[in-house]
């Protein structure tokens, strides 16, 4: 067998890394790719800004279920100190004694290879395969030569397209309620924020304070309309922190015990069709909880979190993108959700539209009354089209 290893601290795993495996596994006929994550990588010194190791393997393991031959390995997080490939390819070999490793790495890595601890050890080991970019990395030619001259290294450079992603720039574009779903597989990116990884201190809090007031099923939908409200905001020109924000509370009320007895205490008036419809009486109280416990004082974040069930006549893009990513994030199974999904990504208000016609359809057919501000959002919309 021949077996294929990308080490790597995977803070977090991108596109990038998943899509060297893949070629590895194509390009140089191996039959297994191994992701070693590093416990403590030997080259970096910021080992307490580092996402925890076993949180590393965890996310790893969780992107890599999608993908065949290509799996995680935790074996440098059993040992103590530098986790220093020379180890990992000795322990590597008892496990697999008549197989081929193969060591992969990026160019970067290539030229600083010879610095690596028992290099000479690690080129009778492993052959080492190096992914360079077409047209961008350096000329390795007589990097490779020397390598082969100096330690009888055995050394495959692979051309590839891969573009270029940063783990850093991921990190950052997290932290900042931007999007990174070109970056990242989906399944990562679920996994971050319910984890609340790299998020912002504002962001974690109002997720730490959110999370025991839903149930799990109910966070799960939270934070993947929160993913998909930060897409759908940076797509259409909203403020992406704002929908952050907007999303990880738009359900704070979904749960509250007696919700009528806690409108009287805010003060709220419910309408008839509130009084009679009581799921829709979360949106109004969650508005007034966003404002007096988690401390929200921006108009927009409110009417958007008030609006997000009925929509309303003349609603601002922030509005129309929480209550459409309400509607449409992942975990949503109903009929006509893919069509949506599709619209989504073409028109805001042709897709704001087509979900208010779809409930108030269905409203219809179930004999239930129709809240007068979804009649209005969609009569608005339709009058704009024209
Ligand atoms: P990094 O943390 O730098 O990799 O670690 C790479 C591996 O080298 C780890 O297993 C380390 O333990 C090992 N190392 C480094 C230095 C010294 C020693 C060992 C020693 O034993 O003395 P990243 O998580 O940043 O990325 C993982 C891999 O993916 C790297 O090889 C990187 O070059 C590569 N990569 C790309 N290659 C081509 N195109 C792209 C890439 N993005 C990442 N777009």
């Amino acid at each position: 067998m021949q077996i294929g290893i990308l080490g790597g601290t995977f803070d977090p795993i991108h596109k990038g890394h998943i899509e060297i495996a893949k070629n590895a596994l194509s390009i140089c006929n191996l039959d297994k790719v191994i992701i070693m994550v590093a416990a403590n990588p030997p080259h970096k010194t910021d080992n307490d800004k580092r996402t925890p190791a076993d949180i590393r393997f965890e996310m790893t393991k969780n992107a890599l279920e999608e993908f065949e031959y290509i799996e995680a390995s935790d074996i440098e997080l059993h040992r103590e100190g530098k986790s220093y490939t020379v180890d990992t390819l000795h322990y590597l070999k008892e496990i697999y004694p008549d197989d081929d490793l193969c060591f992969i790495v990026g160019g970067d890595m290539l030229l600083n290879l010879p610095k690596w601890y028992h290099v000479k050890e690690i080129f009778s080991l492993a052959k080492i395969i190096a992914f360079i970019r077409k047209g961008i990395d350096a000329d390795y030619g007589e990097v490779v030569k020397k390598l082969k001259s100096d330690f009888s290294a055995r050394i495959e450079l692979v051309e590839s397209e891969i573009k270029e992603v940063s783990s850093t720039e991921i990190r950052n574009k997290i932290h900042d309620s931007l999007p990174v779903d070109n970056l990242i597989t989906s399944t990562t990116e679920e996994f971050i924020h319910m984890n609340m990884l790299y998020l912002s201190d504002e962001i974690k809090s109002l997720q730490e304070k959110v999370k025991p007031m839903l149930t799990e099923k109910r966070y799960i939908h939270t934070i993947s309309t929160a993913i998909t409200s930060i897409k759908l905001a940076n797509k259409y020109g909203a403020d992406t922190r704002k929908a952050h924000i907007a999303s990880i509370l738009h359900d704070c009320a979904k749960y509250v015990q007696n919700p009528e007895s806690l409108c009287e205490k805010y003060g709220i008036t419910l309408d008839k069709y509130e009084l009679q419809e009581k799921e829709l009486i979360h949106a109004k109280l969650g508005s007034v909880i966003a404002k007096n416990e988690f401390h929200i004082e921006d108009d927009e974040i409110i009417n958007a979190i008030r609006y997000h069930t009925t929509g309303k006549e003349n609603m601002t893009t922030l509005e129309k993108v929480i209550y459409l990513a309400d509607a449409i994030e992942p975990h949503r199974k109903y009929d006509g959700v893919k069509r949506l999904r599709q619209l989504s990504m073409e028109s805001l208000d042709e897709a704001v539209i087509a979900s208010l016609e779809g409930t108030i359809h269905h409203l219809n057919n179930s004999g239930s009354t129709i809240h007068p501000d979804s009649i209005r959002a969609y009569e608005y919309l339709k009058g704009q089209e024209k």
